[in-house]
């Protein structure tokens, strides 16, 4: 058989986090809103990687927002993967920490695709290689064992008969600077062991999308799942093998916007409502994520804030929230908004969204939490 040398286009994404909600919209058929926005961004890509015939799909991972996706969120997903299939585009996907359960026996939804044509899936916490032409794909998922990940990453290494090697991994990265999502579970990877000589290093988890060192790179979350990287672009990534190149392509999603921070100090209810209004009127709100934060808020006057006249003038927008951090008396005290990003908050969202085979959810979170003030690990 008679290997091809043509240069091959490849997409690269991660993190679209399929079931993921937020807010209360719902969408025309009675869907959040939210949920619909996530399923859109991916079958926006989906399109991209059709219509320009990519030649392979690489998803480092957190594909699903949950180890347990809903029957919906499964049904979209199997319906991507398969108008890649059908195009004869192959897919390579490893599982992030989101989709990943703990215990072997709770069962993974990747099982579902395994027969899905050209779709290559790495998810039982070892490193697997998938084989296009004169590309190698060493694709590592997510272990839930810390050891494991590190014996795993540790033993992978560019396989010089091919031409083109491509690490993938789901994890955060740590070196000169810090890429990491501060989340309950994640792994985390030394950059030393990410350069190892790899034409391409296919990054997950990280949901900004940047290059850690040369060709290391995050493709960035598909979506904005909370104000954490409010301001950064959402896409994915396109490498071209002949070059070695990689370029990011930005993608039109819904806009979240934080609007300038107001300072209270000394300012009654009524002319807090008036910022706030000259603020909304500044920015275009119509279908947006708007936050609001206002710093130092004497308690009396948000409790005196006019929501209904609030409500008014943000009707337009998908969702507005208002962030107060109030000033206690005589005394300034940590902004809440220091806490929205906040392991302690991470982690209990974290928990809400998994099962924990057989341990109390509440104590499990009483316990994390007392390791968190305490600063034990
Ligand atoms: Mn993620």
């Amino acid at each position: 058989m008679e290997v091809s040398s043509e240069p091959m286009k490849i997409l690269h994404l991660a993190d679209t986090h399929i079931g993921y909600s937020a807010y209360n919209k719902l969408d025309e058929n009675g869907i959040n809103q939210r949920e619909v926005d996530v399923y859109n961004a991916f079958n926006q890509i989906v399109d991209f990687a059709i219509e320009k015939k990519v030649d392979l799909v690489l998803h480092s991972g957190d594909l699903f927002d949950t180890v347990r996706p809903s029957n919906r969120a499964i049904s979209f997903v199997v319906g991507q993967l398969l108008r890649l299939s059908n195009a004869g585009i192959p897919t390579v996907i490893i599982s992030g920490n989101h989709e990943t359960p703990r215990l072997r026996e709770t069962g993974t939804v990747f099982k579902v695709f395994e027969h899905i044509d050209g779709l290559h899936l790495a998810y039982t916490g070892k490193c697997q290689t998938f084989e296009f032409n004169e590309i190698k794909v060493h694709a590592l998922p997510h272990c839930a064992d810390k050891e494991r990940f590190e014996t795993e990453l540790d033993a992978m290494k560019p396989d010089k008969k091919f031409k083109f090697n491509i690490a993938m991994l789901h994890s955060a990265v740590s070196g000169l600077a810090v890429f990491r999502m501060n989340e309950f579970n994640e792994l985390i990877a030394q950059d030393s062991q990410l350069n190892r000589g790899w034409d391409y290093v296919a990054l997950g988890h990280y949901h900004e999308p940047c290059e850690v060192g040369s060709n290391i790179v995050y493709a960035g979350s598909t979506e904005k799942y909370g104000f954490g990287h409010v301001n950064q672009p959402n896409g994915f990534v396109m490498l071209d093998t002949e070059k070695g190149k990689w370029k990011f392509h930005d993608m039109k999603i819904r806009p979240m916007l934080d609007l300038r921070t107001i300072d209270c100090n000394d300012m009654k209810a009524d002319d807090i409502a008036s910022a706030i209004q000259s603020n909304v009127n500044k920015a275009n709100i119509e279908g947006a994520i708007v936050r609001q934060k206002l710093q130092d808020i004497d308690r009396r006057e948000l409790g005196l804030l006019d929501m209904t006249f609030i409500h008014k003038i943000t009707k337009d927008a998908l969702h507005f929230e208002l962030r107060p951090a109030a000033k206690e008396a005589g005394q300034k005290v940590a902004s809440q908004d220091a806490a929205f990003d906040s392991l302690e908050r991470e982690f209990i969202t974290y928990l809400a969204k998994i099962v924990i085979e057989g341990a109390d959810p509440k104590e499990i979170e009483a316990l994390g939490l007392r390791y968190l003030a305490g600063g034990e690990t």
